[in-house]
């Protein structure tokens, strides 16, 4: 048999950013995200008798240091004591650059895995052993617009908003092509262990939390890009200020942050929020989409733009 999974990445409005037990990878703070629908992972798992070791590969090439991270969270699905698993992801974005790539990639797994297993876990435990490979892909299990809550022993996750109810429209900006120079994992522990704002970013994180909720439950747009402008530039301001210091923008990355303020101040309905990496997620409004999109592809260093809606969350696709 072999079982085929899709799932979605998502892009934090209120950012997961620092760990609170590393070992079994829950995160310090909640956060609140928003699924994508055009951007796409496709997960493949085959389980076989023989003897061997798991295989992977990425978009049609091999893979050996994502290999591990794959079997580790085949282990949470299926069990240290299993058969060895035959793994094909495939993207249809650029993957390790910042684009939520590994949050598509283990969301799209776990489903696929527990396809293939005939398992019937609930998708919030498919979310909780998502999360343990990699904290964001959590989220990539529920559709629209998502709340992740920390809590001491485990996360609870769902959808807070439908997409059909408020359909928002994201245009990324593309910046920079190849794999972050530092990943968020290390990045994050790096934020934890030496950035003198670390402590109040987590101090601040159920405020930011708490008032993105608010707005997204009342449709308030501005003030859901207010506070989550203020919340991304908050988390790297924790990069920014760790030591060796972690920049992941580039001229670009400014420049976009240019054109969006030039095209909130004429007023059109659009906001930013940037990741572990170069590129600019421009979230909007249905009706601001193409001037945003034009904007954006016309702005100085930008190297292509994507354009997606809300989507669902992770979900089995066939098996044969
Ligand atoms: C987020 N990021 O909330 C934040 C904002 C990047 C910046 O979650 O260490 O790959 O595997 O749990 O999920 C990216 O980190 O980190 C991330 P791990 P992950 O989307």
């Amino acid at each position: 048999m072999t079982s085929v999974a899709q799932a979605q990445p998502n892009i934090a409005l209120i950012k997961y950013w620092g760990k609170r037990d590393r070992a079994q990878n829950l995160p310090a703070v909640g956060s609140l995200s928003v699924t994508l629908h055009s951007l796409w992972t496709r997960m493949t798992v085959e389980f076989h008798s023989d003897d061997g070791a798991d295989a992977l590969l990425v978009n049609g090439a091999e893979a050996p240091a994502m290999l591990s991270r794959v079997s580790d969270c085949l282990d949470l699905v299926a069990g240290k004591v299993r058969r060895r698993a035959e793994v094909v992801s495939e993207s249809n974005f650029p993957i390790g650059a910042g684009l939520a790539s590994s949050a598509s990639a283990f969301a799209a797994l776990v489903v696929a895995a527990e396809q293939e297993l005939g398992g019937s876990r609930s998708q919030l435990e498919l979310a909780r052993l998502a999360g343990a490979s990699s904290g964001s892909a959590a989220r990539s299990l529920f559709g629209g617009i998502v709340e992740l809550t920390a809590g001491d022993e485990q996360i609870d996750v769902g959808t807070i908003c439908d997409s059909s109810d408020w359909p928002l429209e994201v245009i990324v900006a593309i910046t920079a092509e190849g794999p972050k120079p530092v990943s968020s994992g290390e990045a994050m522990i790096r934020g934890e262990e030496t950035s003198p704002f670390y402590p109040v970013w987590i101090e601040k994180q159920d405020d930011d939390l708490r008032i993105a909720r608010e707005a997204v439950l009342g449709r308030d747009f501005a003030g859901l890009g207010a506070v989550a402008e203020h919340n991304c530039l908050k988390m790297h301001s924790v990069m920014w200020t760790s030591k060796p210091a972690i920049v992941y923008w580039n001229n670009a990355t400014l420049s976009c942050l240019e054109t969006i303020r030039s095209l909130q101040s004429n007023g059109v309905p659009v906001f930013f929020t940037i990741d572990a990496g170069p590129q600019v997620k421009a979230v909007c409004l249905p009706e601001a989409a193409k001037v945003v999109a034009d904007a954006l592809q016309k702005t100085p260093g930008v190297i292509s733009t994507m354009h997606s809606g809300l989507g669902p969350g992770a979900r089995p696709l066939e098996v044969r």
